[in-house]
């Protein structure tokens, strides 16, 4: 028995297996049991001497048992650090660090030129009602923009602006003068789509209220912000133009990239990029409107289209690729 037992012992790999060794042999029913069991029928000089053997049998495979256990509880326990071994020779995974959107980019960039200009930023609703995007800018009632063909309404009363002009009514409504922000956002219109125009594209918003504040002041704060964006080598054409909201009013081209004015294939030869903006003197009415005295205060406000300074400063020459996010244009930036 004694030999079986260590026989097999030695070729155990688990302690499932152990446990069923030592059941087999030592359990209620083992063969070293069923010796002690039948000692009774044994004559009284054999059984000190089968008493004995069998005792020390059963201390010599218990030994071993134990000494097994230990053995497998060491192999199992350097398996187990095996696998969790850590080979910091193998070269690190790729950490994929993502950034920022250029017309994100961009928009944050306006604002810091013009938070450095004394300017606060300020944030307007993207659903606004017609009143604010309309009504209170002195928009006449028959005017193109408003129709149902050019602005997407939700009801009646409210639509998905058309620009970022009734955030100057939401901020001359609340507050007195003087003020003087800026505020960014998306802007929507049924316009088809080309090259420079998108049915959602982003403007920022000026808005200057004060004593004596002057088309010169407009005219110096464009040109100002426009080289600090482009470059001291940058010029401005103000166009006059019409807004209802501004009077006078005016339209500003900046000089091509590409050539710096002199005309070149990439602007036709004239030496001017695309329209970026409209600008003018608050309309006295509007002020009116929003309880501001025009006898006692005047002011200027702009209205720039983000997405072409984004697309002039980066040389992008489709307006669609700064909302596809294709990651092959995205990382370029
Ligand atoms: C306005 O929206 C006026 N609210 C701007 C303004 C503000 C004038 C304050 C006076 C005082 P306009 O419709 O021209 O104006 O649009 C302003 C700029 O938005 C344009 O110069 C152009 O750069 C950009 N823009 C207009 N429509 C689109 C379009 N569909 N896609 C991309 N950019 C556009």
């Amino acid at each position: 028995i004694k030999e079986e037992a260590m026989g097999e012992i030695k070729t155990l790999n688990n302690m499932e297996e152990l446990e069923e060794l030592r059941i087999k042999f030592l359990g209620k029913k083992g063969k070293l049991t069923k010796v002690l069991r039948g000692m009774g029928k044994l004559s009284n000089d054999e059984r000190p001497v089968i008493g004995q053997m069998a005792n020390e049998v059963r201390r010599d495979i218990e030994k071993e048992i134990n000494n097994t256990r230990k053995r497998l509880k060491r192999e199992i326990q350097k398996k187990k650090l095996e696998k969790e071994r850590i080979d910091i020779s193998i070269p690190g995974k790729n950490f994929i660090l993502g950034h920022r959107h250029p017309l994100v980019k961009t928009i944050e960039e306006l604002e810091n030129i013009f938070m450095n200009m004394g300017f606060s930023v300020v944030y307007g609703p993207e659903v606004e009602t017609v009143e604010n995007n309309f009504d209170e800018l002195n928009s006449p009632e028959n005017h193109p923009s408003r129709d149902l063909t050019d602005t997407f309404y939700i009801t009646e009363d409210i639509l998905l602006r058309t620009h970022t002009s009734p955030v100057q009514i939401r901020v001359m409504k609340e507050n007195k003068p003087p003020l003087r922000i800026v505020s960014a956002g998306r802007t929507f219109r049924f316009d088809d789509v080309d090259d420079t125009h998108s049915p959602m594209f982003h403007q920022l918003e000026g808005l200057v209220v004060d004593e004596n504040v002057t088309m010169a002041n407009l005219k110096e704060t464009i040109d100002i912000f426009i080289k600090e964006l482009f470059g001291e080598d940058m010029r401005t054409r103000f166009r006059p133009h019409y807004f209802p909201f501004t009077e006078p009013s005016a339209e500003v081209d900046v000089s091509c990239l590409n050539c710096k004015g002199k005309g070149c294939e990439e602007c036709n030869g004239t030496g001017w990029s695309m329209e970026l903006l409209g600008c003018g003197m608050v309309n006295p009415k509007v002020l009116k409107n929003c309880g501001i005295d025009p006898e006692k205060y005047s002011g200027f406000a702009f209205g720039l289209g983000i997405d072409r300074i984004a697309m002039v400063k980066y040389e992008i020459d489709n307006i669609r690729l700064l909302f596809e996010n294709d990651m092959r244009f995205l990382e370029q930036f």
